[in-house]
C-alpha cells in the first residue's frame, strides 16, 4: 500500500483562528477646564474661547475661590491657585498662554497660530502684551458681562491703555486684512483680546469704524455668545467691588 503522503496544513485547509477581539479603545477622559466666575473672569473666559477653537471635547468645572473647601481641591489641580486651568491627559495648565500653546500644538490642523510665520510672531507679541500687562484697563475697567455702566469715566492710565489695544488691532487688521485680527479665521489673538471687546461694551467705550467692524466680529463669535450666554445665568452674586455703577 502505497502511503499517502503527508498533507500540509496550508492556511487554506487549517482550521480558522479564532476572530481576535478588536483592542478595546480606552475611552480618555474628557479634559476639564476648571474656571472661577463666567462672568468677572475675563481669564477664565480666554481658557474657554481656546478650548473651542482647539474643537476638544470638554467639561467645565467652576470653582468658587472664596470657599477653603473649593480652594484646597483647586490645588491639586492648579499649583498656582489661578484659573483658568486646564486638565488634560495628565497635563495641567494653569496659565492662558500656555492653554494656547498646548493645545495648538496638540492640533496643529486648527491653526490656533496663524500659519504664516510673520503672522505667528506678531499673534504671539500681542497676546503677550495682553497677557502680561494693560493692567490699568483691568483693574479700572474689570469685565463684568452682565452689567453696562453708561457715561462711565475712563482715567488717563486707562485711556492709554485703550489707545494701545486699538492700536494694535487697527495695525493687525490693516495688515492682514480683517475680519478677524489675523485674516479670516480666529486666533490666539482673537480669545486673548475678546474680553476687552466685552469690556468696551460694558463701559461704552467708543471705537473707530474698523475696530467697531472688529468687536462686531467678536461678539457674533459663537463661542463669545456661548459664554455670555452662560454668565447671564450663572447662579452668582454680585461682586460689589466689580459692579461699577452698573445697570443691570
Ligand atoms: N496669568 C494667568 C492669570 C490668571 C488669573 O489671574 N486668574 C484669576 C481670576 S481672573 C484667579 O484665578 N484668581 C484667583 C485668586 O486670586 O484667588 C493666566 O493667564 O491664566
Amino acid at each position: 500500500m502505497v502511503a499517502e503522503p503527508k498533507r500540509r496544513r496550508t492556511a487554506a485547509s487549517a482550521a480558522p483562528a479564532p476572530a481576535r477581539a478588536p483592542a478595546e479603545a480606552v475611552p480618555s477622559a474628557p479634559a476639564v477646564l476648571h474656571i472661577s466666575s463666567r462672568n468677572y473672569s475675563s481669564w477664565s473666559m480666554r481658557g474657554f474661547l481656546l478650548c473651542r477653537m482647539a474643537g476638544i471635547g470638554f467639561t467645565v468645572h467652576t470653582v468658587d475661590p472664596e470657599d477653603p473647601g473649593a480652594r484646597a481641591e483647586l490645588l491639586l489641580q492648579s499649583s498656582s491657585i489661578l484659573l483658568p486651568c486646564l486638565s488634560d491627559e495628565g497635563a495641567e495648565l494653569w496659565d492662558t498662554l500656555a492653554i494656547a500653546e498646548y493645545l495648538n500644538e496638540r492640533y496643529p490642523e486648527k491653526q490656533m497660530l496663524p500659519a504664516e510665520r510673520l503672522a505667528r510672531a506678531r499673534c504671539r507679541a500681542i497676546s503677550g502684551e495682553m497677557h502680561a500687562g494693560f493692567a490699568a484697563l483691568r483693574s479700572t475697567l474689570p469685565l463684568n458681562l452682565r452689567a453696562h455702566v453708561p457715561g462711565f469715566t475712563i482715567w488717563s492710565a486707562a485711556r492709554a491703555d485703550i489707545e494701545r489695544i486699538l492700536k494694535l488691532w487697527r495695525d493687525a487688521l490693516g495688515e492682514w486684512g480683517g475680519p478677524w485680527l489675523f485674516g479670516t479665521a480666529p486666533s490666539v489673538a482673537d480669545a486673548m483680546f475678546a474680553p476687552v471687546v466685552c469690556r468696551f461694551r460694558t463701559y461704552d467705550v467708543a471705537l473707530d469704524p474698523v475696530c467697531e467692524a472688529y468687536a462686531q466680529t467678536i461678539l457674533a463669535w459663537a463661542p463669545v455668545q456661548e459664554w455670555i450666554e452662560a454668565a447671564r445665568r450663572e447662579p452668582e452674586p454680585a461682586i460689589a467691588e466689580l459692579d461699577l455703577d452698573a445697570e443691570f
